[in-house]
């Protein structure tokens, strides 16, 4: 059976489905993927420099201004046909490592998010909810007067505990898994996919280039999440 229609017969014979998403789900969308050279502005930087403790630490303004750049490019997209494809999967949990709200946007209802959202700045001392768009270079909390971060999971930094035995539970339950858009290069969310195949699940893989989760792959699709997704979730 060509590797499309046998694709679309186990995401419709799926009693537990479970959607992994990365940052190739959203380039269809217009937001760079974490490894396309960074754009314009933040060419000369490295985003696995920038996304961490050390480098808010060292320059709070240039770190902010960087997170304050993509949110705003986060606010600007849309969904692709891709999260609108994954949104008719009315009873599927979406996994996600991107931190916009295309999902969301898109109509899917139950999302965990590994790495934390754009949408979610907190302060970096008491981790109080900050105002988005208050003022500042960052802003400072309201409540303590600390430097407000970006609500996101930096490189070195824990991931939320609730979201990852939520995405672990969902991976080991699973019969079919879909990867779409993921280097599977960063840990541990890059255990999600192989949590399903270990349980004896099936994983789909959605993605132009070959990527480290090749091997555990029961169907891999090379193409991209708006042109392929559409034509295997009917
Ligand atoms: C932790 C939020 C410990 C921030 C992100 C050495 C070996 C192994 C591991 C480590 C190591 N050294 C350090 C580590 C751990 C580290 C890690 O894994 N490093 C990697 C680089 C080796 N992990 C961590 O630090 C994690 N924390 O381990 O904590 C700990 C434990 C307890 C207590 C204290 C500490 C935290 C990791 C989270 C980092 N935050 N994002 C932000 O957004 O700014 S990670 C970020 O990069 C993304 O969220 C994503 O997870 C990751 C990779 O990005 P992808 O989504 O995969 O995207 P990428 O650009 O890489 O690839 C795009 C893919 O899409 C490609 O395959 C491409 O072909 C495809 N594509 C392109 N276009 C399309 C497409 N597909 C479909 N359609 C298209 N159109
Ligand atoms: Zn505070």
């Amino acid at each position: 059976m060509e590797s499309l229609e046998r694709a679309a017969a186990l995401i419709a014979g799926a009693e537990r489905l479970v959607v992994f998403t990365g940052a190739g789900m959203s380039a269809e969308s217009g937001v760079p993927t974490f490894r396309d050279a960074l754009t314009g502005l933040w060419a000369r930087y490295d985003a696995q420099a920038l996304a961490t403790p050390e480098a808010f630490a060292a320059d709070p303004a240039l770190v902010w201004g960087w997170y304050e750049w993509r949110r705003e490019l986060a606010r600007r997209v849309r969904p692709n046909a891709g999260h609108e494809a994954i949104a008719r999967l009315e009873h599927a949990t979406v996994i996600t490592q991107n931190v916009d709200d295309l999902h969301e946007q898109a109509g899917s209802k139950n999302v965990v998010h590994l790495h934390g959202s754009l949408f979610a700045p907190r302060c970096s001392a008491c981790a109080a909810p900050a105002e988005q768009g208050a003022q500042g270079d960052p802003p400072a909390c309201e409540s303590c007067g600390n430097p407000v971060r970006p609500g996101v999971v930096w490189f070195g930094e824990a991931l939320p505990v609730d979201a990852l035995e939520k995405a672990v539970e969902a991976a080991a339950n699973a019969d079919v898994l879909i990867t779409v858009g993921t280097s599977g290069v960063v840990y541990p969310a890059a255990e999600i996919p192989q949590v399903t195949a270990r349980m004896g699940g099936t994983v789909i893989q959605v993605d132009p280039e070959p990527t480290p989760l090749d091997p555990i792959c029961t169907v891999t699709l090379r193409g991209t999440a708006a042109g392929v997704l559409p034509q295997i979730i009917r």
